[in-house]
Protein backbone atom coordinates (compact mmCIF):
# COMPACT_ATOMS: atom_id res chain seq x y z
CA UNK A 1 0.00 0.00 0.00
CA UNK A 2 1.33 3.56 -0.74
CA UNK A 3 2.23 5.62 2.32
CA UNK A 4 -0.17 8.41 3.04
CA UNK A 5 0.98 12.20 2.34
CA UNK A 6 3.57 13.86 4.91
CA UNK A 7 6.10 16.49 4.47
CA UNK A 8 9.10 13.98 5.21
CA UNK A 9 7.99 11.25 2.38
CA UNK A 10 7.17 14.48 -0.36
CA UNK A 11 9.60 13.84 -3.18
CA UNK A 12 11.88 17.23 -3.42
CA UNK A 13 9.96 18.91 -7.04
CA UNK A 14 6.41 18.36 -5.17
CA UNK A 15 7.33 20.09 -2.02
CA UNK A 16 5.43 23.09 -0.27
CA UNK A 17 7.35 26.04 -1.14
CA UNK A 18 7.18 27.35 2.49
CA UNK A 19 8.07 25.01 5.92
CA UNK A 20 4.15 24.57 7.48
CA UNK A 21 5.39 23.92 10.97
CA UNK A 22 6.77 27.70 10.76
CA UNK A 23 3.41 29.37 9.98
CA UNK A 24 1.06 30.76 12.69
CA UNK A 25 -2.49 30.75 12.10
CA UNK A 26 -3.41 34.54 10.30
CA UNK A 27 -6.61 33.66 8.15
CA UNK A 28 -9.69 32.09 9.09
CA UNK A 29 -11.97 30.37 5.72
CA UNK A 30 -15.35 29.30 6.04
CA UNK A 31 -15.84 26.83 2.94
CA UNK A 32 -12.93 24.67 2.89
CA UNK A 33 -13.91 23.13 -0.38
CA UNK A 34 -11.66 22.14 -3.62
CA UNK A 35 -11.98 25.58 -4.80
CA UNK A 36 -10.14 27.23 -1.59
CA UNK A 37 -7.49 24.75 -1.54
CA UNK A 38 -6.76 25.36 -5.20
CA UNK A 39 -6.91 29.22 -5.39
CA UNK A 40 -6.65 31.13 -2.09
CA UNK A 41 -4.80 28.73 0.06
CA UNK A 42 -2.13 28.73 -3.25
CA UNK A 43 -1.72 32.56 -3.27
CA UNK A 44 -1.31 32.61 0.41
CA UNK A 45 1.74 30.07 -0.26
CA UNK A 46 3.10 31.71 -2.64
CA UNK A 47 2.78 35.37 -0.83
CA UNK A 48 4.33 33.57 2.27
CA UNK A 49 7.25 32.20 0.17
CA UNK A 50 7.77 35.27 -1.78
CA UNK A 51 7.34 37.70 1.21
CA UNK A 52 8.96 35.27 4.10
CA UNK A 53 6.19 36.48 6.46
CA UNK A 54 5.22 33.39 8.79
CA UNK A 55 1.93 34.92 10.14
CA UNK A 56 -0.16 33.81 7.51
CA UNK A 57 -1.39 30.28 7.73
CA UNK A 58 -5.04 29.28 7.27
CA UNK A 59 -7.69 27.94 9.77
CA UNK A 60 -9.63 26.44 7.30
CA UNK A 61 -13.64 25.61 8.42
CA UNK A 62 -15.48 23.00 6.41
CA UNK A 63 -19.35 24.24 7.03
CA UNK A 64 -21.14 21.44 6.93
CA UNK A 65 -19.07 17.58 6.83
CA UNK A 66 -16.15 16.00 8.48
CA UNK A 67 -15.05 14.34 5.02
CA UNK A 68 -12.74 17.53 4.19
CA UNK A 69 -11.11 16.93 7.96
CA UNK A 70 -11.18 13.93 8.01
CA UNK A 71 -9.05 13.64 4.93
CA UNK A 72 -6.74 16.76 6.23
CA UNK A 73 -6.33 16.37 9.58
CA UNK A 74 -4.13 12.88 9.37
CA UNK A 75 -2.37 14.81 6.27
CA UNK A 76 -1.59 17.88 9.34
CA UNK A 77 -3.52 20.01 6.54
CA UNK A 78 -1.27 18.93 4.00
CA UNK A 79 -2.84 18.47 -0.05
CA UNK A 80 -1.78 18.63 -3.49
CA UNK A 81 -2.76 20.52 -6.39
CA UNK A 82 -2.76 18.70 -9.41
CA UNK A 83 -2.91 20.93 -12.21
CA UNK A 84 -4.04 19.84 -15.84
CA UNK A 85 -3.41 21.72 -18.86
CA UNK A 86 -1.60 20.99 -22.80
CA UNK A 87 0.84 18.50 -21.57
CA UNK A 88 1.86 16.18 -18.59
CA UNK A 89 -0.06 16.77 -15.51
CA UNK A 90 1.97 18.54 -12.73
CA UNK A 91 1.73 18.08 -8.92
CA UNK A 92 2.13 20.22 -6.06
CA UNK A 93 1.56 19.57 -2.09
CA UNK A 94 0.67 22.82 -0.28
CA UNK A 95 1.13 24.18 3.13
CA UNK A 96 -0.80 27.10 4.00
CA UNK A 97 -3.61 25.63 5.60
CA UNK A 98 -2.61 25.12 9.17
CA UNK A 99 -5.58 23.95 11.06
CA UNK A 100 -8.62 22.45 10.10
CA UNK A 101 -12.31 22.58 11.99
CA UNK A 102 -15.63 21.07 11.03
CA UNK A 103 -18.12 23.94 11.97
CA UNK A 104 -21.19 21.79 13.29
CA UNK A 105 -18.59 19.56 15.27
CA UNK A 106 -17.17 22.39 17.22
CA UNK A 107 -19.07 25.94 16.52
CA UNK A 108 -17.20 27.46 19.81
CA UNK A 109 -14.04 26.59 18.03
CA UNK A 110 -14.98 28.30 14.86
CA UNK A 111 -15.87 31.65 16.94
CA UNK A 112 -13.24 31.54 18.93
CA UNK A 113 -10.63 31.16 15.92
CA UNK A 114 -12.61 34.44 14.36
CA UNK A 115 -12.27 36.16 17.48
CA UNK A 116 -8.70 35.36 17.30
CA UNK A 117 -6.26 38.46 17.65
CA UNK A 118 -3.61 37.38 15.50
CA UNK A 119 -6.35 36.72 13.17
CA UNK A 120 -7.17 39.70 10.89
CA UNK A 121 -8.11 38.61 7.83
CA UNK A 122 -10.74 36.18 6.94
CA UNK A 123 -11.84 34.70 3.73
CA UNK A 124 -15.00 32.73 2.74
CA UNK A 125 -15.65 30.28 -0.17
CA UNK A 126 -19.59 28.67 0.84
CA UNK A 127 -21.13 29.02 -2.66
CA UNK A 128 -24.08 31.39 -3.48
CA UNK A 129 -26.75 29.51 -1.38
CA UNK A 130 -24.28 29.58 1.39
CA UNK A 131 -25.56 33.19 2.54
CA UNK A 132 -28.80 32.83 3.19
CA UNK A 133 -30.56 35.72 1.28
CA UNK A 134 -33.58 36.09 0.43
CA UNK A 135 -34.76 37.27 -3.13
CA UNK A 136 -35.00 41.00 -2.63
CA UNK A 137 -31.22 40.52 -1.69
CA UNK A 138 -31.01 41.08 1.57
CA UNK A 139 -30.71 38.50 4.74
CA UNK A 140 -33.32 35.41 4.70
CA UNK A 141 -34.52 35.62 8.53
CA UNK A 142 -37.21 33.22 7.98
CA UNK A 143 -34.35 30.53 7.09
CA UNK A 144 -34.19 28.49 10.39
CA UNK A 145 -30.69 28.02 10.91
CA UNK A 146 -30.74 32.02 10.59
CA UNK A 147 -33.59 31.96 13.25
CA UNK A 148 -31.63 29.03 15.38
CA UNK A 149 -28.79 31.26 15.24
CA UNK A 150 -30.49 34.64 16.28
CA UNK A 151 -32.31 32.37 18.99
CA UNK A 152 -28.61 31.99 20.06
CA UNK A 153 -27.26 28.55 19.81
CA UNK A 154 -23.73 27.66 18.86
CA UNK A 155 -23.78 29.70 15.22
CA UNK A 156 -23.64 27.45 12.25
CA UNK A 157 -24.51 29.82 9.93
CA UNK A 158 -22.11 32.31 7.84
CA UNK A 159 -23.48 35.70 9.17
CA UNK A 160 -24.22 33.93 12.92
CA UNK A 161 -20.06 32.69 12.86
CA UNK A 162 -19.07 36.27 11.69
CA UNK A 163 -21.45 38.05 14.23
CA UNK A 164 -20.40 35.91 17.18
CA UNK A 165 -16.99 36.26 15.80
CA UNK A 166 -17.05 39.87 15.47
CA UNK A 167 -18.64 40.43 19.01
CA UNK A 168 -16.09 38.24 20.74
CA UNK A 169 -13.29 40.30 19.00
CA UNK A 170 -15.02 43.18 20.34
CA UNK A 171 -14.64 41.97 23.72
CA UNK A 172 -11.21 41.22 23.07
CA UNK A 173 -9.75 44.09 21.64
CA UNK A 174 -8.91 42.21 18.63
CA UNK A 175 -8.03 44.46 15.84
CA UNK A 176 -10.79 45.02 12.94
CA UNK A 177 -11.39 42.32 10.91
CA UNK A 178 -11.27 42.17 6.63
CA UNK A 179 -13.90 39.77 5.19
CA UNK A 180 -13.29 38.69 1.93
CA UNK A 181 -15.92 36.83 -0.05
CA UNK A 182 -14.64 34.60 -2.65
CA UNK A 183 -17.78 33.61 -3.92
CA UNK A 184 -19.20 34.18 -7.77
CA UNK A 185 -21.80 37.09 -6.49
CA UNK A 186 -22.19 40.54 -7.80
CA UNK A 187 -20.49 43.09 -5.54
CA UNK A 188 -19.84 40.20 -3.14
CA UNK A 189 -17.96 42.07 -0.67
CA UNK A 190 -20.75 44.80 0.07
CA UNK A 191 -23.42 42.01 -0.28
CA UNK A 192 -22.17 40.24 2.63
CA UNK A 193 -21.89 43.39 4.34
CA UNK A 194 -25.28 43.77 4.12
CA UNK A 195 -26.65 40.39 5.19
CA UNK A 196 -24.55 41.23 8.42
CA UNK A 197 -26.41 44.30 9.08
CA UNK A 198 -29.69 42.38 8.70
CA UNK A 199 -28.65 39.69 10.65
CA UNK A 200 -27.44 42.34 13.60
CA UNK A 201 -30.68 44.55 13.30
CA UNK A 202 -32.24 41.10 13.77
CA UNK A 203 -30.04 40.26 16.97
CA UNK A 204 -30.84 40.93 20.48
CA UNK A 205 -27.56 43.24 20.52
CA UNK A 206 -28.08 44.93 17.64
CA UNK A 207 -26.61 48.23 18.49
CA UNK A 208 -23.56 46.61 19.58
CA UNK A 209 -23.04 44.46 16.35
CA UNK A 210 -23.43 47.45 14.40
CA UNK A 211 -21.16 48.79 16.06
CA UNK A 212 -18.82 46.02 15.60
CA UNK A 213 -19.45 45.64 12.00
CA UNK A 214 -18.37 49.60 11.23
CA UNK A 215 -14.81 48.78 11.80
CA UNK A 216 -14.93 45.57 9.83
CA UNK A 217 -14.05 45.92 5.94
CA UNK A 218 -16.22 44.02 3.18
CA UNK A 219 -13.74 44.13 -0.06
CA UNK A 220 -15.14 42.77 -3.13
CA UNK A 221 -13.74 40.16 -5.06
CA UNK A 222 -13.30 38.55 -7.90
CA UNK A 223 -11.98 34.69 -8.31
CA UNK A 224 -11.10 32.55 -11.44
CA UNK A 225 -9.89 29.14 -11.41
CA UNK A 226 -11.96 26.24 -12.73
CA UNK A 227 -11.86 23.30 -10.37
CA UNK A 228 -13.82 20.25 -10.96
CA UNK A 229 -15.37 17.63 -8.13
CA UNK A 230 -12.03 15.41 -6.91
CA UNK A 231 -12.56 11.69 -8.46
CA UNK A 232 -11.49 8.70 -7.18
CA UNK A 233 -9.38 8.26 -10.48
CA UNK A 234 -7.85 11.57 -9.77
CA UNK A 235 -6.49 10.40 -5.96
CA UNK A 236 -4.48 7.50 -7.98
CA UNK A 237 -3.26 9.64 -10.54
CA UNK A 238 -1.95 11.82 -7.73
CA UNK A 239 -0.46 8.87 -5.79
CA UNK A 240 1.20 7.78 -9.31
CA UNK A 241 3.07 11.45 -9.81
CA UNK A 242 3.91 11.95 -5.46
CA UNK A 243 4.65 7.93 -4.60
CA UNK A 244 2.40 8.74 -1.52
CA UNK A 245 -1.28 8.43 -1.20
CA UNK A 246 -3.13 12.16 -0.42
CA UNK A 247 -6.52 12.00 0.01
CA UNK A 248 -6.84 15.34 -0.18
CA UNK A 249 -6.08 16.06 -3.56
CA UNK A 250 -7.58 18.81 -5.56
CA UNK A 251 -7.42 19.27 -9.88
CA UNK A 252 -7.57 22.97 -11.43
CA UNK A 253 -6.54 23.93 -14.87
CA UNK A 254 -3.35 26.01 -14.56
CA UNK A 255 -4.92 29.40 -14.96
CA UNK A 256 -5.15 31.80 -11.86
CA UNK A 257 -6.56 35.08 -11.46
CA UNK A 258 -7.42 36.74 -8.40
CA UNK A 259 -8.85 40.74 -8.18
CA UNK A 260 -9.45 42.20 -4.76
CA UNK A 261 -10.66 45.40 -4.08
CA UNK A 262 -7.63 47.10 -2.32
CA UNK A 263 -9.44 47.57 1.34
CA UNK A 264 -8.09 46.31 4.07
CA UNK A 265 -8.82 47.05 8.03
CA UNK A 266 -5.39 46.28 8.90
CA UNK A 267 -2.44 43.80 7.76
CA UNK A 268 -2.85 41.65 5.20
CA UNK A 269 -0.63 38.94 2.91
CA UNK A 270 0.80 40.01 -0.04
CA UNK A 271 -1.28 38.20 -2.07
CA UNK A 272 -0.56 40.40 -4.92
CA UNK A 273 3.48 39.76 -4.98
CA UNK A 274 1.98 36.23 -5.42
CA UNK A 275 -0.04 38.27 -8.30
CA UNK A 276 -3.35 38.75 -7.06
CA UNK A 277 -4.25 42.27 -8.39
CA UNK A 278 -5.41 44.31 -5.67
CA UNK A 279 -7.19 47.05 -7.26
CA UNK A 280 -10.00 50.13 -6.33
CA UNK A 281 -12.42 48.85 -8.00
CA UNK A 282 -13.23 45.22 -9.09
CA UNK A 283 -16.63 45.26 -10.70
CA UNK A 284 -15.21 45.85 -13.86
CA UNK A 285 -13.60 42.06 -13.49
CA UNK A 286 -16.36 40.48 -12.03
CA UNK A 287 -19.05 41.73 -14.75
CA UNK A 288 -16.76 40.12 -17.11
CA UNK A 289 -15.89 37.20 -15.37
CA UNK A 290 -19.83 36.17 -14.02
CA UNK A 291 -21.57 37.43 -17.11
CA UNK A 292 -18.91 35.91 -19.61
CA UNK A 293 -17.23 32.80 -18.45
CA UNK A 294 -20.10 31.76 -15.92
CA UNK A 295 -22.97 32.82 -17.45
CA UNK A 296 -21.35 30.54 -20.53
CA UNK A 297 -20.43 27.83 -18.39
CA UNK A 298 -23.44 27.62 -17.08
CA UNK A 299 -25.24 27.78 -20.68
CA UNK A 300 -22.91 24.84 -21.61
CA UNK A 301 -23.87 22.93 -18.41
CA UNK A 302 -27.86 22.52 -19.41
CA UNK A 303 -27.75 22.57 -23.15
CA UNK A 304 -24.87 19.89 -22.99
CA UNK A 305 -26.46 18.08 -20.45
CA UNK A 306 -29.87 17.96 -22.42
CA UNK A 307 -27.88 16.54 -25.21
CA UNK A 308 -26.47 13.98 -23.14
CA UNK A 309 -22.90 14.94 -22.44
CA UNK A 310 -21.01 14.20 -19.40
CA UNK A 311 -18.84 17.22 -19.47
CA UNK A 312 -18.11 20.93 -20.46
CA UNK A 313 -15.26 19.91 -22.61
CA UNK A 314 -17.59 17.93 -24.26
CA UNK A 315 -20.60 20.05 -24.76
CA UNK A 316 -17.82 22.97 -26.16
CA UNK A 317 -16.69 20.90 -28.33
CA UNK A 318 -20.02 20.31 -30.24
CA UNK A 319 -19.85 23.10 -32.78
CA UNK A 320 -23.48 24.04 -31.80
CA UNK A 321 -23.03 24.85 -28.50
CA UNK A 322 -19.29 26.64 -28.76
CA UNK A 323 -21.22 28.91 -31.62
CA UNK A 324 -24.24 30.01 -28.85
CA UNK A 325 -22.08 30.07 -25.90
CA UNK A 326 -20.24 32.60 -28.44
CA UNK A 327 -23.13 34.56 -29.57
CA UNK A 328 -24.41 35.04 -26.08
CA UNK A 329 -20.79 36.65 -25.22
CA UNK A 330 -21.00 38.19 -28.48
CA UNK A 331 -24.98 39.29 -28.90
CA UNK A 332 -25.97 39.90 -25.05
CA UNK A 333 -22.86 40.04 -22.28
CA UNK A 334 -20.73 42.41 -23.96
CA UNK A 335 -22.65 45.23 -24.99
CA UNK A 336 -23.80 45.08 -21.25
CA UNK A 337 -20.19 45.64 -19.70
CA UNK A 338 -17.50 48.09 -19.80
CA UNK A 339 -14.24 46.10 -19.74
CA UNK A 340 -11.32 47.07 -17.22
CA UNK A 341 -8.08 48.71 -18.35
CA UNK A 342 -5.99 46.00 -20.30
CA UNK A 343 -8.96 43.45 -21.03
CA UNK A 344 -10.17 43.00 -24.33
CA UNK A 345 -13.31 41.03 -23.79
CA UNK A 346 -13.27 39.24 -27.37
CA UNK A 347 -10.32 38.04 -26.61
CA UNK A 348 -11.44 37.22 -23.09
CA UNK A 349 -13.91 35.65 -24.10
CA UNK A 350 -12.18 33.35 -26.69
CA UNK A 351 -9.81 32.15 -24.14
CA UNK A 352 -13.21 31.34 -21.66
CA UNK A 353 -14.33 28.67 -24.59
CA UNK A 354 -10.38 27.57 -24.69
CA UNK A 355 -10.27 26.99 -20.88
CA UNK A 356 -13.73 25.01 -21.11
CA UNK A 357 -12.49 22.71 -23.66
CA UNK A 358 -9.48 21.51 -21.58
CA UNK A 359 -10.11 17.45 -22.16
CA UNK A 360 -7.83 16.75 -18.97
CA UNK A 361 -10.08 18.67 -16.63
CA UNK A 362 -13.66 16.40 -16.62
CA UNK A 363 -15.68 19.51 -15.21
CA UNK A 364 -18.82 17.96 -15.15
CA UNK A 365 -22.60 19.47 -16.69
CA UNK A 366 -24.18 18.08 -14.00
CA UNK A 367 -21.69 19.77 -11.28
CA UNK A 368 -22.07 23.33 -13.26
CA UNK A 369 -25.84 22.97 -13.69
CA UNK A 370 -26.27 22.65 -10.13
CA UNK A 371 -28.13 25.30 -7.56
CA UNK A 372 -29.13 26.49 -10.85
CA UNK A 373 -31.71 29.24 -9.10
CA UNK A 374 -29.21 30.58 -6.92
CA UNK A 375 -26.67 31.06 -9.96
CA UNK A 376 -28.86 32.07 -12.81
CA UNK A 377 -29.70 35.44 -11.30
CA UNK A 378 -26.24 36.30 -10.67
CA UNK A 379 -24.80 35.08 -13.88
CA UNK A 380 -27.51 35.68 -16.59
CA UNK A 381 -30.42 37.65 -15.17
CA UNK A 382 -28.21 40.90 -15.35
CA UNK A 383 -27.39 40.56 -18.65
CA UNK A 384 -31.23 40.13 -19.63
CA UNK A 385 -32.45 43.34 -17.54
CA UNK A 386 -29.75 45.50 -18.60
CA UNK A 387 -30.92 44.04 -22.28
CA UNK A 388 -34.67 44.53 -22.10
CA UNK A 389 -33.70 47.97 -20.57
CA UNK A 390 -32.58 48.99 -23.82
CA UNK A 391 -35.02 47.53 -26.02
CA UNK A 392 -32.76 44.88 -27.02
CA UNK A 393 -33.85 41.08 -27.24
CA UNK A 394 -31.38 38.59 -25.21
CA UNK A 395 -32.08 35.92 -27.38
CA UNK A 396 -29.21 33.72 -26.07
CA UNK A 397 -29.58 34.54 -22.26
CA UNK A 398 -32.78 33.70 -22.35
CA UNK A 399 -31.68 30.23 -24.58
CA UNK A 400 -29.07 29.81 -21.10
CA UNK A 401 -32.86 30.10 -19.22
CA UNK A 402 -34.61 28.16 -21.19
CA UNK A 403 -31.96 25.47 -21.25
CA UNK A 404 -32.76 25.63 -17.18
CA UNK A 405 -35.88 25.36 -17.39
CA UNK A 406 -36.42 22.48 -19.51
CA UNK A 407 -33.86 21.08 -17.87
CA UNK A 408 -36.14 21.11 -14.60
CA UNK A 409 -38.91 20.30 -15.90
CA UNK A 410 -37.24 16.44 -17.60
CA UNK A 411 -35.88 15.82 -13.88
CA UNK A 412 -38.90 16.76 -12.58
CA UNK A 413 -40.60 13.99 -15.22
CA UNK A 414 -38.19 11.54 -14.75
CA UNK A 415 -38.30 11.88 -10.96
CA UNK A 416 -34.37 12.50 -10.80
CA UNK A 417 -33.01 14.53 -8.08
CA UNK A 418 -32.63 18.10 -8.32
CA UNK A 419 -29.47 19.29 -6.34
CA UNK A 420 -31.01 23.23 -6.08
CA UNK A 421 -31.60 24.49 -2.94
CA UNK A 422 -34.65 25.24 -4.06
CA UNK A 423 -35.28 21.79 -6.08
CA UNK A 424 -38.82 21.57 -3.85
CA UNK A 425 -40.45 25.04 -5.00
CA UNK A 426 -39.41 24.29 -8.65
CA UNK A 427 -40.22 20.77 -8.61
CA UNK A 428 -43.77 21.63 -7.38
CA UNK A 429 -44.46 24.78 -9.52
CA UNK A 430 -43.40 22.71 -13.05
CA UNK A 431 -45.66 19.06 -11.73
CA UNK A 432 -48.55 20.52 -12.89
CA UNK A 433 -47.25 22.44 -15.93
CA UNK A 434 -48.52 20.53 -19.19
CA UNK A 435 -46.19 22.01 -22.49
CA UNK A 436 -43.66 24.19 -23.01
CA UNK A 437 -45.16 27.88 -22.53
CA UNK A 438 -46.69 26.32 -19.05
CA UNK A 439 -43.34 24.97 -17.58
CA UNK A 440 -41.99 28.27 -18.65
CA UNK A 441 -44.38 30.60 -16.66
CA UNK A 442 -44.42 28.25 -13.85
CA UNK A 443 -40.83 28.91 -13.64
CA UNK A 444 -40.88 32.31 -14.43
CA UNK A 445 -43.80 32.76 -11.55
CA UNK A 446 -41.07 31.54 -8.79
CA UNK A 447 -39.93 35.30 -7.60
CA UNK A 448 -37.08 34.32 -5.33
CA UNK A 449 -35.38 33.56 -8.70
CA UNK A 450 -37.28 36.14 -11.03
CA UNK A 451 -38.20 38.73 -9.17
CA UNK A 452 -41.41 40.52 -9.98
CA UNK A 453 -40.12 42.63 -12.77
CA UNK A 454 -39.37 39.92 -15.37
CA UNK A 455 -42.53 37.66 -15.19
CA UNK A 456 -44.13 40.88 -16.53
CA UNK A 457 -42.12 41.69 -19.15
CA UNK A 458 -43.58 39.74 -22.06
CA UNK A 459 -40.95 40.46 -24.63
CA UNK A 460 -38.56 38.13 -21.75
CA UNK A 461 -41.35 35.60 -22.09
CA UNK A 462 -41.77 35.62 -25.30
CA UNK A 463 -38.27 34.66 -26.06
CA UNK A 464 -38.03 31.77 -23.65
CA UNK A 465 -41.25 30.58 -24.87
CA UNK A 466 -39.66 30.33 -28.08
CA UNK A 467 -36.49 29.27 -26.93
CA UNK A 468 -37.57 26.13 -24.31
CA UNK A 469 -40.02 25.37 -27.61
CA UNK A 470 -36.63 24.67 -29.53
CA UNK A 471 -35.34 22.64 -27.24
CA UNK A 472 -38.33 20.60 -26.06
C1 LIG B 1 -18.72 27.07 -12.33
C2 LIG B 1 -17.69 27.80 -11.49
O1 LIG B 1 -19.56 25.36 -10.96
C3 LIG B 1 -19.81 26.43 -11.51
O2 LIG B 1 -20.90 26.94 -11.44
O3 LIG B 1 -19.25 27.96 -13.26
O4 LIG B 1 -17.37 27.14 -10.34
C4 LIG B 1 -16.43 28.10 -12.31
O5 LIG B 1 -15.74 26.93 -12.63
C5 LIG B 1 -15.52 29.04 -11.56
O6 LIG B 1 -16.23 30.19 -11.19
C6 LIG B 1 -14.32 29.41 -12.41
O7 LIG B 1 -13.61 30.42 -11.80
Amino acid sequence: MTARLELANVPAGHRPDVDPAGLSVGIVHLGLGAFHRAHQAVFTEQAAAISGSTSWGICGVSQRSAAVREQLAPQDGLYSVLTRGQGDPSIRVIGSIREVLTAPEDPGAVVDRIADPAVSVLTLTVTEKGYRAAAAGGLDLTDPEIQADLAGRPPRTVVGQLAAGLARRAAHGSPPLTVVSCDNLVANGPFLRRLMEGYAAASPDAKQLLEQLATARFPASMVDRIVPATTDADRDEAAALLGVRDEAVVVAEPFLQWVIEDDFAGARPDWDKAGAILTGDVAPWEQAKLRMLNATHSMLAYLGGLRGYETIAEAVRDEELAGLAQQLMTDDVIPTLTPPDGLDLTEYGATVLKRFANPALKHRTAQVGMDGSAKLPVRLLGTVRDRLAVNAEPRLAALAVAAWMVSVAKATETGTVLDDPQANKLQTAVSSATGTAAVVDALLGVESVFGADLPANAVFRQLLVEQAGRLS
